[in-house]
């Protein structure tokens, strides 16, 4: 029984672990394109943009003709620059960017935020972690 009580607090442990730590989600520029160039994260995550070769900006936005483009951020990613971050504090929702001089080339990606989840489910968590010893 005792290690049965155990093994569910070592397994609540590793859920909070997992859901509280903002993660930092890393893509890769692999010559004109961001890899992978989709991805989905939470809400106070990071997205970590790593250079590889030749000279690219990582700029927010759905292209050079968004009213909006750079607002969030443009930053240049080349020899000097060799990683971008942001962390994606705002709103939920779709976040594009984009690569300023590669864009009519298709050098494109998109920031999925999900609503962070990290407070309910450590709550929810713990609540069945004191059951336990009750
Ligand atoms: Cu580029």
């Amino acid at each position: 029984m005792k290690s049965m009580i155990w093994g569910a607090v070592i397994a609540a442990c590793l859920l909070i672990s997992m859901n509280a730590s903002a993660d930092v989600i890393e893509v890769n520029q692999v010559g004109l394109m961001f890899i992978p160039s989709e991805v989905v994260i939470q809400q106070g995550d990071t997205v970590r943009w790593i250079w590889a070769d030749g000279a690219h900006t990582v700029t927010s936005g759905a292209g050079l003709f968004d009213p909006d483009q750079g607002v969030l951020f443009n930053n240049l990613l080349d020899a000097v620059n060799t990683v971008v971050e942001y962390t994606y504090d705002g709103a939920p929702g779709e976040y594009p960017y984009f690569c300023i001089p590669h864009f009519f080339l298709g050098m494109t990606g998109n920031v999925t935020v999900l609503p962070a989840e990290a407070t309910s489910t450590e709550e929810a968590t713990w609540s069945q972690v004191k059951t336990l010893f009750q």
